[in-house]
């Protein structure tokens, strides 16, 4: 048996427990057991937390240059990099996503954020209006302290993501990461810590959403609230820091459709749409969980798709060749098989998966659910519409364009869409007319960092990248200074 390794909040650059003493386990969702135990911080916890932090951003942070705050996340990258198969292994752990992922994807692009926005706030620019007898500029000031919350799925990628941008910005920060993933967030504070960054300026608190969660967002002293995680939260989380006229970003949930019409190249399109379905066991909210495709080809596809997804098995999330991992909890894989029972009770065919696979060992503990595709549901029954983020993909036929648009548009959500065709004016025309926030044609979670990532309708507000979150992290003053008629 490994240690059980107790993790602390750091608050002020100083390491501290929450001040009740209580602690929360972390599981590892490959074997069920307990790895580490976490802070379960209260409302005085946070509190502390923002006071440090708004200590930090009155003390000498204020009279760094962007400059400055560049270098400072450009070490904090290095830090990550130095340490990328320790970041990896332990995502890999606390998510139970294969390591090959985390190794590929979550650390790089964690350390690539940084280095982002750190070229970002050194080339920003900012323009000027000249009147007949005036001139505008317009400046860029912080908010003061930002809170930062963030889901399990992506723990440190999604962390990252927003950190960066805060700290480019001039603002502090306090984090609460997710109760069931909070490893990579403390390591991330321990290279904070390493660099020798001011004191206050990046501070962690562990906790339950409830509690810590629920005390950042109402504190009157937070300025902005940057969350990203699930529909019914974000609600939560709008109404508390609303009444405050606090900035805020939600990132949500999706239920993304995949578009396959006739003309795709065919391989490509099945290839793409089960990367989009089951990368990270579809816990990503860009997951393409509803595949639509057209009439004359869904047959072929069909059985193209579940022979591809049969072939992914679910195993040691620790082992390099392993494709799908772990769910991220017990409770999280039981929402997801109530929906295998729902579409069996809504008439569809489970055509492959829906069971837990059979591992040896530790690992027969572990939270493991086979890729599941189910054909034959009505578009709008609840299985079709509703976020399951899991494992779990549907796949239904379209007569023509005008019926996917209206069954890819017809849900609460709206954060992205995938399109398979080789016809270039179709491309144009349903991505247009696709009501989501970012539309792929002909690949999938390609991603440049410039670019707005976030969606409309129920899957949230705002957006995320390049100088959309410059501008979030930030106030826009502009002045005009009178020069004489
Ligand atoms: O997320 P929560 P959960 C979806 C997905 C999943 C569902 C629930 O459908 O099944 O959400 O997942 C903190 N005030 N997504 O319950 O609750 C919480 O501690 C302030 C989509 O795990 O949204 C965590 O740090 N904070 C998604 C963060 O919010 C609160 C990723 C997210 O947790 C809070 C994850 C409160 N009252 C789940 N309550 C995506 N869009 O990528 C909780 N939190």
């Amino acid at each position: 048996m490994s240690e059980v390794v107790e993790v602390q909040n750091f608050v002020g650059g100083a390491w501290l427990p929450a001040s009740g003493g209580d602690l929360l386990d972390n599981l590892s969702p490959a074997n069920a057991a307990v790895f580490s135990r976490i802070p379960r911080s209260q409302p005085v916890d946070v509190a502390s937390a923002i006071r440090s932090a708004k200590q930090a951003f009155e003390g000498p942070w204020a009279g760094w240059s962007s400059n400055q705050r560049a270098d400072l996340l450009d070490a904090i990258a290095d830090g990550i990099e130095a340490r990328l198969d320790e970041f990896a292994e332990m995502e890999s752990r606390d998510t139970g996503k294969p390591i090959s992922l985390a190794r590929t994807i979550d650390i790089p692009r964690a350390i690539a954020n940084f280095r982002f926005f750190a070229g970002a706030v050194r080339h920003d620019e900012t323009g000027c209006q000249k009147m007949a007898s005036a001139i505008n500029y317009t400046i860029r000031k912080p908010l003061g302290v930002v809170a930062l919350i963030t889901p399990w799925n992506l723990p440190l990628y999604l962390l990252s993501w927003k950190t960066a941008p805060a700290l480019a910005m001039g603002n502090t920060i306090v984090a609460k990461p997710s109760e069931l993933t909070p490893m990579t967030a403390t390591m991330l504070a321990e290279v904070f810590h390493e660099v020798g960054a001011p004191a206050g300026i990046f501070n962690l608190v562990h906790g339950l959403g409830s509690e810590a969660g629920q005390a950042l967002t109402e504190h009157p002293e937070v300025a902005a609230v940057s969350f990203t995680g699930g529909t019914s939260t974000g609600a939560i989380v709008a109404r508390s820091a609303s009444p405050q006229f606090k900035k805020v970003s939600l990132e949500l949930g999706g239920k993304n459709p995949t578009l396959v019409f006739a003309d795709c190249d065919f391989e490509k399109a099945v290839e793409g749409a089960v990367r989009a379905a089951f990368t990270n066991q579809g816990e990503i909210c860009l997951c393409g969980s509803r595949v639509l495709v057209e009439e004359s080809i869904c047959e072929k596809f069909t059985e193209a798709f579940v022979a591809r997804a049969k072939t992914m098995v679910p195993g040691d999330p620790a082992d390099p060749s392993t494709r799908v991992g772990a769910l991220i909890s017990s409770a999280h894989r039981e929402k997801v098989e109530s929906y295998v029972a729902l579409a069996k009770e809504e008439g569809g065919t489970i055509a492959c998966g829906g069971v837990r696979p059979k591992l040896e060992g530790d690992l027969a503990a572990g939270f493991f659910l086979e890729p599941t595709v189910v054909t034959g549901l009505a578009t709008d029954c609840r299985t079709s519409t509703e976020e399951i983020f899991g494992p779990l993909v549907s796949i239904h036929s379209f007569k023509n364009e005008e019926e996917a648009l209206e069954v890819a548009n017809g849900v609460r959500y709206g954060l992205s869409a995938s399109v398979w065709t080789q016809n270039l004016a179709r491309a144009h025309r349903v991505s247009e007319a696709l009501d989501t926030g970012m539309v792929w044609v002909n690949t999938w979670l390609l991603r440049d960092l410039r670019v707005p990532f976030g969606g409309v309708k129920d899957s949230g507000v705002g957006r995320e990248g390049g100088h959309h979150s410059l501008e979030f992290f930030s106030n826009a003053q502009n002045i005009c200074i009178y020069t004489g008629d």
